[in-house]
């Protein structure tokens, strides 16, 4: 088929696009490898300061990694929640994946996990999270993920104190556009095999210990070798709730097109939470891909496959 192999990716990340395309187009990696690949590029390259080290500092400074992969060929999912001092958390998610029964590890003991398996422990911080922390704590230290809590009245930080009743509104729930720019993949390679991925460092100042929708199965990615595979980027909190990838694989199943099923799955959130910010990407097994999106001014995703050749972007308004 001609549009097998096919990689497609979140945002505007053509390099790591490419890296996974370059993994698989000659027959020689499997899905699997490609989103290990494109997503290992972007953490290393800190992909818009929202995949790997150095990004999204947590109230208390402090940047850990959220990431997951899928091989819907076998069923299996490999993931790490709140990962700390370890930049590679995708090969940590393989390492998941490939050498235990488990799904997802989460933290300090997925740290010691990593460990184990051979991978270094290094701080997360740099100068750069560093300042936007210091930034964030100096200037607009405002509860942002905080409901139902008010904060300390001098320093309009923590520690806060629960009042039950008033509610933030909806702008302290949410971040900004810039805070959503997780790297989510989903390829198919020579062999017909499906596998879905995601890595993130997750949502700027967060509580801590926060986990997104990025590790969570059927949340941030799925895979089913029968169908095809799913993607969501976004207000992971929101998100998570629906299990976007999940229900966008289902109806695909049911017969719609990856992009009505996406669709689909983002009008099921917006029923309830109008203005989130997300966008889900769908590919299917006969190499058909989609996108729906919510709440962005527009969405920006790239794919290859055999026609395209080189990663492709394309644009769609939200
Ligand atoms: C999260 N969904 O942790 C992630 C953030 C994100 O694009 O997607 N950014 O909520």
């Amino acid at each position: 088929d001609k549009y097998i192999p096919l990689v497609v990716t979140t945002w505007d990340y053509k390099n790591a696009t490419e890296v996974a395309w370059n993994t698989i187009y000659n027959g020689k990696g499997s899905a699997i490898d490609a989103i290990e690949a494109g997503c290992s590029f972007c953490e290393e390259i800190q992909c818009r300061g929202t995949v790997g080290y150095g990004g999204s500092p947590d109230e208390n400074g402090e940047t850990t990694l959220d990431a997951m992969l899928m091989d819907g060929t076998t069923m299996d999912v490999g993931a790490v929640g709140g990962i700390r001092n370890v930049k590679s958390a995708i090969s940590v998610a393989r390492h998941v994946l490939e050498n235990t029964a488990h799904s997802l590890l989460v933290g300090d003991l997925a740290t010691e996990f990593a460990i184990k398996m051979g991978f270094s422990n290094e701080s997360l911080q740099t100068d750069k999270s560093h300042g936007l922390w210091k930034k964030w704590k100096n200037n607009h230290c405002q509860p942002n993920f905080w409901k139902n809590v008010t904060p300390n009245p001098t320093t309009n930080c923590g520690p806060y104190q629960p009042k039950r009743k008033t509610k933030y509104p909806d702008k302290f729930m949410h971040s900004n556009e810039d805070n959503h720019d997780t790297i989510g993949m989903l390829a198919i390679d020579a062999k017909g095999q499906i596998a879905a991925g995601t890595s993130t460092n997750g949502a700027r100042n967060k509580i801590p210990g926060r986990v997104g929708d990025s590790p969570i199965a059927g949340a941030g990615a799925y895979a089913d070798q029968e169908v095809g595979a799913a993607a969501a980027t976004g207000d992971g909190d929101i998100m998570m709730r629906f299990l976007p990838s999940f229900l966008t694989v289902e109806l695909m199943r049911q017969g719609m097109t990856p992009t009505t099923a996406a669709e689909t799955a983002i009008k099921r959130i917006v029923k309830h939470y109008p203005n989130f910010s997300g966008a889900v990407i769908a590919l299917n097994k006969n190499g058909r891909f989609g996108v729906a999106c919510n709440g962005f001014k527009g969405f920006p995703f790239y794919a290859s496959n055999l026609k395209l050749g080189k990663p492709t972007i394309f644009y769609v308004p939200c």
